[in-house]
């Protein structure tokens, strides 16, 4: 099984995706997803230019030779460009393996651990009852498990969702497709963490108090906090019994978590933005976390992203695949034929892609009862149209960013 030709196709159906095309000489493809929000072009630049000319020849079925000959060949590791083109070859390379064996690539990576994955939609509003109307839209179409955000007194656009994002009316629900908004600059948007760290605890309250104390309730901090403040809010949620904080601080100085952990029981889930089982050294040997947020589009594929999960096991850590719509269907894919095989699942996020999307990939992935599974197809099972994919070429678009009232920058 000889790789034999190599295509890198961006499409923007709904939003940007770009997606590997591995051709082999028996006529098998392999799709692998290489989307980075807002960066897209850069992965195109350094598949194109850099890792397909390593491909053409190579025997598909090396898939690990093949992982560790790019990460260390190219002399410079790490990364989130590097990691999301590593990532797509050895996606890809799990896809046309399941292809050629015959069998759904969860089977490969050890068969199924439990029946279906639990997973966790996005309800959102600008005040409460527009809050409790998407939680109601979200349990409608079967949603075991919810994200919970809302606007904050004072601030102008809905925290946690773009302020102008594009709102997809689908079986009641509504969906932001893109955090990242079309155009030449990424948009401003205002925050304000004293309003947000007084505001949050009463919207939870109210939450608990309209909803019940079973329904898991999630709720993402997106880097916002100083370590203090993130320790203050995951006390002040204790009483509301959240499956997992998420983002509480900017993930790069890990250290922070330790001042966190100190002071709060609430489950801290990270690691959305990292790309390497190192990102995770400490932070999961220190048992600073409770869930890997880690997606396998931006971690260096299947095969690094189960190394993680493997090495968070020890820890009792689990695993919570970051799931939004910016990973592609095949991404979506290749975490649910992941999450199937790990015994250390713990909940996986899923956004529902657009309409538009849903033509380009062809997807055989099925959600039944709030529980996701890949299905029984060889390989990820997903299919791309190129045809239409051609219809919708790549459009600008950043993710937006955060200023205080006197201007300052802050995280988003
Ligand atoms: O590309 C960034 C988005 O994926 C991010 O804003 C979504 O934080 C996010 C989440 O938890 O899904
Ligand atoms: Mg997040």
């Amino acid at each position: 099984m000889i790789i034999d030709s190599a295509e890198v196709i961006v499409t923007s159906p709904d939003r940007n995706f770009v997606t590997l095309k591995l051709t082999t000489d028996d006529g098998l493809t392999g799709l692998g997803d290489a989307t980075l929000n807002g960066r897209e072009l850069a992965v195109v630049a350094y598949l194109k230019d850099h890792v397909v000319p390593l491909l053409l020849g190579r025997d598909a079925h090396r898939i690990e030779d093949t992982w560790q000959f790019l990460y260390r060949s190219a002399y410079w590791r790490r990364g989130p460009v590097t990691m999301a083109a590593i990532a797509a070859v050895d996606t890809a390379l799990w896809d046309l393996k399941g292809k050629a064996a015959g069998m759904p690539v969860y089977q490969l990576l050890g068969g199924a651990s439990r029946t279906g994955l639990l997973a966790y939609g996005h309800a959102s509003g600008r005040d409460l009852p527009e809050l409790f109307d998407s939680i109601r839209a979200h349990q409608a179409q079967g949603y075991k498990a919810i994200r919970v955000q809302t606007g904050v007194p004072g601030l102008k656009s809905i925290y946690g969702i773009a302020s102008n994002a594009t709102y997809e009316a689908m079986d009641g629900v509504r969906y932001d497709h893109e955090p990242a908004q079309r155009g030449s600059l990424p948009a401003e948007e205002d925050w304000d963490t004293r309003s947000y760290l007084r505001h949050v605890p009463t919207v939870f309250e109210a939450v608990r108090g309209e909803f019940g104390p079973e329904l898991p309730l999630l709720h993402d901090a997106h880097h916002r906090l100083t370590p203090v403040q993130a320790a203050q809010l995951g006390k002040a949620l204790e009483p509301y019994d959240l499956f997992w904080l998420e983002d509480v601080t900017p993930a790069e100085n890990q250290e922070a978590l330790r001042l966190v952990r100190r002071h709060t029981t609430t489950p801290l889930a990270i690691g959305e933005i990292f790309n390497t089982v190192w990102d995770y050294q400490q932070i999961i040997r220190e048992q600073l976390i409770d869930y890997v947020r880690s997606a396998v589009t931006h971690t260096g594929g299947i095969s690094h992203l189960k190394k993680v999960l493997d090495y968070a096991a020890q820890y009792q850590i689990k695993s919570g695949m970051h799931g939004p719509t910016d990973i592609s269907p095949v991404g979506m894919a290749a975490a649910l034929h992941l999450g199937l095989s790990v015994h250390n699942f713990g909940i996986q996020e899923y956004m529902r892609h657009g309409a538009r999307t849903d033509q380009v990939f062809q997807q055989s992935f099925t959600w039944q009862d709030g529980l996701l599974h890949p299905g029984d197809r060889p390989g990820l099972g997903v299919e791309l149209d190129l045809d239409e994919a051609g219809k919708y070429p790549y459009v600008q678009a950043y993710l937006p960013f955060n200023r205080l009232a006197d201007g300052t920058v802050h995280d988003w």
